[in-house]
């Protein structure tokens, strides 16, 4: 098992047998005969596994994911050496899509601000605070309508707002619009939720064009990954006023994030911690090591991406 997995999770994993590492540096750094008789891993970890790491563990069959985002692992290199690799989807799509929602709110809403007139005595004082967005009716985009994306889209639907969304092909949905590219969806609307899968396919997909395309009073939402957003062409547009705001749960270089961020008043920033609840969590450990347990009895792996 590799990464930082709470008491709960360790406990269920040392059950099962696992030797335990912090780190993939940690994993390689353990003797070659003892690699030599790894047969399944644990993953919880940013840290690339490319063939090489692979050819590390020359007896490997399973990489299991914590997580359903997998864009650090190279799935064909996996497969090219008959390693399933899975991950652990839908269990967090609930809290991803609340996070997302309660961003947005926050962000227009300017709940943070809001919070801090309260407690430094503003209100108190008689100041009034300034008057802000409203959310409830707007019309909004949904860059990627995976699992993810059609939670978040069902929940700003139950706030009355126009849905627009743009993925690969259009899809059965309610009344909701389908944009043939990312621009033609960010010209549609002023907000946008990204909730595309991260990795090469999806790098830079929310470019400079994208954000001058939502316009100054756009506001984008990333709870994806970091790598979908042209994050220097997203802070010159904020900085520059070309864009309203944003609220971001996901980063180009986490946590060590660009300190330009900070120094944004209309920016909400969360510490990547979307399917972060105890509730999801232990979910997701739970299927994480049903993925293994099913490997190491030779049963149909659960959720299997590759
Ligand atoms: C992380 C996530 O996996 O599921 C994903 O893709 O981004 C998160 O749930 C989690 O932070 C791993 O520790």
């Amino acid at each position: 098992a590799i990464g930082s997995y709470n008491d709960n999770d360790a406990d269920a994993l040392d059950e099962i047998g696992a030797v335990r590492v912090p780190s993939l540096a940690d994993a390689l750094a353990l003797p070659e005969a003892e690699r030599a008789t790894v047969k399944a891993i644990a993953y919880k970890s940013g840290a690339s596994i490319d063939g090489e790491v692979l050819d590390a563990f020359p007896a490997l069959g399973l990489l299991s994911n914590f997580g359903v985002g997998y864009d650090a692992i190279d799935v064909a290199a996996a497969t090219a050496r008959d390693v399933a690799v899975t991950n652990t989807p839908d269990v967090l799509n609930d809290d991803v899509a609340d996070l997302a929602v309660g961003m947005l709110l926050m962000q227009m809403r300017r709940m943070r601000q809001a919070d801090a007139h309260v407690r430094s005595g503003m209100w108190a004082e008689g100041q009034p605070f300034p008057l802000n967005r409203k959310m409830s009716g707007a019309r909004v985009g949904i860059l990627g309508l995976g699992r993810i994306g059609f939670e978040i889209a069902n929940r700003l639907a139950a706030f009355k707002m126009d849905v627009h969304y743009w993925s690969r092909s259009s899809k059965e949905t309610p009344a909701w619009t389908w944009h043939d590219s990312p621009s033609a969806l960010a010209e549609a609307v002023d907000l946008l939720v990204v909730a595309v899968v991260g990795g090469p396919e999806t790098e830079n997909i929310v470019s400079k064009e994208v954000l001058d395309a939502l316009g100054a009073d756009g506001v984008l939402v990333n709870i994806s990954r970091g790598s979908t957003v042209d994050e220097a062409a997203l802070l010159d547009a904020l900085e520059g006023g070309r864009l309203a705001g944003a609220a971001l749960d996901v980063f180009e270089n986490e946590p060590k994030i660009d300190p330009r961020f900070a120094a944004l008043e209309e920016v909400v920033l969360q510490p990547h911690q979307g399917s972060a609840t105890h509730t999801t969590r232990a979910a997701m450990g739970c299927l994480q090591r049903a993925n293994i347990e099913a490997f190491l009895k030779g049963d149909t792996l659960l959720t299997r991406v590759n």
